[in-house]
């Protein structure tokens, strides 16, 4: 069967400032640098953001393997702690200017839209340790005047802006599960980082909206939506299910897209006590100020169950699995390596939630893929990875988005999590996503059987299953 995308549609891949660049301009660090230098054996192999994927030297050569794979858009983000040199004045580093500039006139020259996040789970530390990070609202006003200043100095180019990436994490991984530093667990803090993240998102698209001067400038966030499928039928599972819809994607969602949180969200913090500090006039600023466009990453499905209510698991501080509980579905697929149930058909629920709940905005599917460990193994006798399984990973989740694009769904574009395998957080280079290899002692990159594959569907703009 051979499936048509619509014409202009995105064919691309994402990844992030501090996962491919290296760390170019010391002169601050960000959280990760800084765990990295405090704590190294937290990191798998012990490899750090020092050098990532050379993308800072390399890019040159990298965009060319992005077009030589045929993307037509790449996904990046700008390093608040590169770009800034003074956080309270904004003002800028002449090289990361320099740099940031050759990466999107290099990307315009070769035909591939350059699109921008601006911050990706990387909190400058000197204002983590000063302020909190973002338990703190000036650091929100921090944020804006970072993101005018990239908006001034790259909107002319830029066209497609996005506040943050999966900010979720940030608030499980730092303030309640600890796999970001600063590994608090704190509810009441989550909570609020959620909604200071939420107010930021908000006051960067207002600010977005004055300053952007370009004709097709437009604005959004990136979220990443994980469906939760009850257990059971059983009212308890469903009600887990619909607290963990809640707190997972609704939260963010509806603020960035409706303007306001849900109302069941913010009367279960508000009897749990651990109701953020909002004022009328920020949350009229979050109303005001929706986004045009969102962006959506999607790896797995969420399974959802009644949770366990064991004095333990209530003990430790307010959490939100005080609600739901995850299980392992019986008889599921999954990517055995990366630890995650493959289920391509939640992109299609997520594309008809979209369509039926949020307005049908436009949205593209800004992260999907499958992280593989130990990749060399299928290295075959001319040096390429054999990559049959990511293959077949894409093609199931394009079947499905597809399905929910022809039922209405408004969706733009598909870009893979990654275009060349770079550094993971914690996992550092534990897990390979990439459509190009790169050996990370020699830097050599290596474009994977994924990578040709991807470029015949690019050229025919056309999905065979
Ligand atoms: C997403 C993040 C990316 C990337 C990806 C893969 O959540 O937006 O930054 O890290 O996950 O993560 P990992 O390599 O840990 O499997």
């Amino acid at each position: 069967m051979k499936i048509d995308f619509p014409e202009q549609f995105w064919w691309g891949a994402a990844t992030s400032g501090p996962q491919s660049e290296g760390r170019f301009n010391k002169k601050h660090a960000n959280v990760f640098d800084h765990w990295f230098e405090i704590e190294p054996d937290a990191f798998y192999d012990q490899v750090g953001p020092d050098v990532a994927s050379n993308f800072y030297n390399s890019y040159k050569e990298d965009i060319a393997l992005m077009k030589e794979i045929g993307l037509n858009s790449f996904r990046t983000s700008i390093q608040w702690t590169r770009l800034i040199d003074d956080f309270e004045e904004a003002t800028v580093n002449e090289d990361a200017v320099r740099f940031y500039n050759a990466v999107i006139d290099e990307c315009l020259l070769q035909g591939i839209r350059p699109v921008i996040n601006l911050f990706h789970f990387d909190m400058p530390i000197a204002l983590q340790k000063k302020y909190g990070g973002w338990e703190s609202k000036h650091v929100v006003e921090l944020y804006v005047k970072f993101a005018s200043k990239c908006f001034q100095l790259f909107g002319d180019r830029v066209t497609e802006w996005f506040t943050f990436n999966e900010p979720l994490v940030i608030v499980d991984g730092a303030y309640l599960y600890q796999f970001h530093y600063p590994k608090l667990v704190d509810g009441r803090k989550a909570v609020q980082v959620a909604y200071n993240i939420a107010l930021a998102s908000a006051k960067a698209v207002k600010a977005y909206r004055k300053i952007n001067t370009h004709v097709d400038g437009k604005i959004g966030i990136i979220l990443n939506l994980t469906p939760s499928y009850p257990a059971s039928d059983d009212p308890a599972d469903l009600s887990a299910a619909r607290f963990a819809d809640l707190w997972m994607n609704e939260m963010f969602l509806d603020a960035a897209v409706k303007g306001q949180f849900p109302k069941e969200l913010t009367d279960t913090f508000q009897k749990d006590g651990v109701l953020w500090d909002a004022s009328e006039a920020e949350l009229y600023q979050i109303a005001e100020n929706t986004i045009d466009l969102l962006g959506v990453n999607f790896y797995h499905p969420n399974r959802v169950q009644r949770p366990d209510v064991s004095a333990d698991s209530l003990a430790v501080d307010w959490l939100p699995t005080k609600y739901f509980d995850g299980f392992a579905m019986p008889g599921r697929r999954m990517n055995v390596d990366k630890g995650w149930e493959i289920y391509p058909q939640a992109l299609y629920d997520i594309a008809l939630n979209i369509r039926d709940n949020y307005g049908n905005i436009p949205w593209f599917v800004s992260e999907n893929g499958m992280g593989v460990s130990k990749e060399e193994r299928y290295l075959n006798e001319d040096g390429i990875i054999e990559d049959d399984y990511r293959i077949q990973f894409i093609q199931e989740h394009l079947y499905w988005l597809a399905k929910g694009m022809a039922e209405g769904s408004n969706c733009f574009g598909f870009h893979l999590w990654t275009p060349i395998d770079c550094w993971s957080w914690m996992n550092a280079y534990r897990n390979r996503y990439g459509f190009i290899s790169t050996n990370i002692h020699t830097q050599v990159k290596t474009i994977k059987k994924s990578g040709r594959w991807f470029r015949k569907v690019v050229e025919e703009n056309q999905l065979e299953v």
